[in-house]
């Protein structure tokens, strides 16, 4: 059994001043039933708790960390930027410079702003798409997650009820009913609620790749089909990135899938690390926001120059090196492999890129009924024998798990080995099944 009783330590203190313990729920460990890890530090590959135990990191931070952890061109060039300063509130080339590079990797990404966080993103994305249509209703899908403004924690209604329902307490019914919840790659539901809304959507929001209901893929022809009826019925199509971009490749989901929205909302990655997040697509779009035009959105910290530093150097070791995500998915295809072999028929291993998740359950998982079948205990006591043998998960079945390039030859195969060994006592015991 691991040594935890540092953490166990912090966790009693953290709790009386922070909800839970935590600054974000999932950190919480809760879906997994154990007390979190601290992390004092973190290098490549590697988390260090801070009872001294290493772990095989496959959160990275829940993506931000595709080069690993304090990969040192990123931490020098933050370093050297903090002598100038931590931030201005004042426009800087480095911006520019990240705007640039933004659209030179997803060219619909014509103008972009900045912002601190996926959720500021995409809440000013569908604010932008609001304006820019005049329309009031959105359509998302029931299982993705696009941060947590109040519009978008919203719920399909329970059968009898067409009308959504707040996913959140403190979410207004008024905010739920302008959000319209359909079904991952069931198009007919898609269908239906533009046949009952006609001319009412303004925009429609999506994770190319579903990664927070675990990691569920696009059907063939799934991603095409709502760039067509978004743009039959004069609906912005919604692409968040905010996983998928820089993850899928330089090009993001829009490029994997050859699908280009109206709209792109970025996170996590473009940041290296630091707070970072972004909306951008058309000029005619993105000249509604204010100053230049009048959807209303701002921040303070927004582009700063310690976070425009970070995001600045991770995407250009990205563009510089080459093969990095042949590498990436090359890698996450041998972990997925070795899932696939330790629990064969037991569970659906779901991979795009460095993207995975493995679900506890005999169907093939393409949407959120079939992702809601997995057993989520089954989950739980796989992640407890990994990360009792040093390999870090996300905790929780309906995350996914993400591959860096500083996951070496010796990372990988460490955890194909875990892998096995994990799987051992659920063989004995699938084996005793009559
Ligand atoms: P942030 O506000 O957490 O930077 O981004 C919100 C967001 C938006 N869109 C997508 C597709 C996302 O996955 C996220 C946030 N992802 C979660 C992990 N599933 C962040 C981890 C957390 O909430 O602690």
């Amino acid at each position: 059994m691991l040594n935890i009783s540092g953490s166990e330590q912090l966790y009693r203190e953290a709790g009386a001043y922070l909800p839970g313990g935590v600054n974000s729920p999932v950190r919480a460990f809760r879906a997994v039933d154990r007390c979190p890890v601290f992390i004092d530090h973190a290098k490549d590959a590697y988390l260090y708790d801070v009872d001294g135990n290493a772990y095989i990191d496959y959160v990275c931070s829940w993506g931000p960390c595709i080069l690993g952890h304090a990969h040192p061109r990123v931490v020098r060039a933050v370093q050297k930027a903090c002598e100038n300063g931590l931030t201005y509130g004042a426009p800087t080339e480095k911006e520019t410079k990240l705007a640039k590079l933004i659209r030179a990797c997803m060219p619909s990404m014509e103008v972009s702003r900045l912002v601190s966080s996926g959720t500021e993103a995409v809440m000013s994305a569908v604010r932008v798409a609001r304006g820019f249509t005049g329309r009031d209703k959105i359509i998302k899908f029931r299982g993705c997650y696009h941060g947590h403004s109040d519009g978008l924690l919203v719920k399909a209604g329970s059968g009898a009820l067409t009308q959504s329902a707040p996913d959140s307490l403190g979410v207004p019914a008024d905010y739920a009913r302008q959000t319209l919840v359909a079904e991952y790659n069931h198009p007919e539901s898609v269908e239906r609620l533009f046949a009952e809304h006609p001319g009412e959507i303004a925009a429609l929001l999506v994770e190319p790749v579903a990664a927070n209901m675990g990691v569920v893929l696009p059907e063939p022809g799934f991603l095409s089909f709502l760039r067509e009826i978004t743009r039959d019925h004069g609906t912005l199509l919604i692409f968040d990135e905010v996983i998928t971009g820089f993850r899928l490749g330089l090009g993001g989901a829009q490029e994997y899938f050859q699908v280009t929205p109206d709209l792109t909302t970025l996170g996590k990655i473009i940041g290296g690390g630091m707070p970072v997040g972004a909306y951008g697509g058309r000029r005619e779009i993105m000249e509604l926001v204010a100053p230049a035009g009048p959807v209303y959105q701002a921040g303070t910290l927004s582009g700063n120059p310690l976070a425009t530093t970070a995001g600045i150097e991770t995407l250009t070791i990205l563009r510089e090196t080459a093969g990095i995500y042949e590498q990436l998915d090359q890698k996450a295809k041998r972990l997925a492999a070795a899932m696939r072999e330790a629990y064969g028929e037991r569970v659906c291993v779901n991979q795009a890129g460095s993207l995975l998740g493995m679900f506890f359950t005999g169907q093939r998982v393409t949407d959120y009924e079939t992702a809601t079948s997995s057993d989520t205990a089954a989950y739980a006591a796989y992640f407890g024998r990994m990360i009792e043998r040093g390999i870090y998960l996300a905790p929780s079945q309906y995350e996914a798990m993400f591959v860096s390039a500083a996951h070496g030859e010796e990372e990988i195969a460490r955890t194909c080995e875990a892998v096995r060994d994990a799987a051992k006592p659920a063989q004995a015991a699938a084996d005793k099944t009559p």
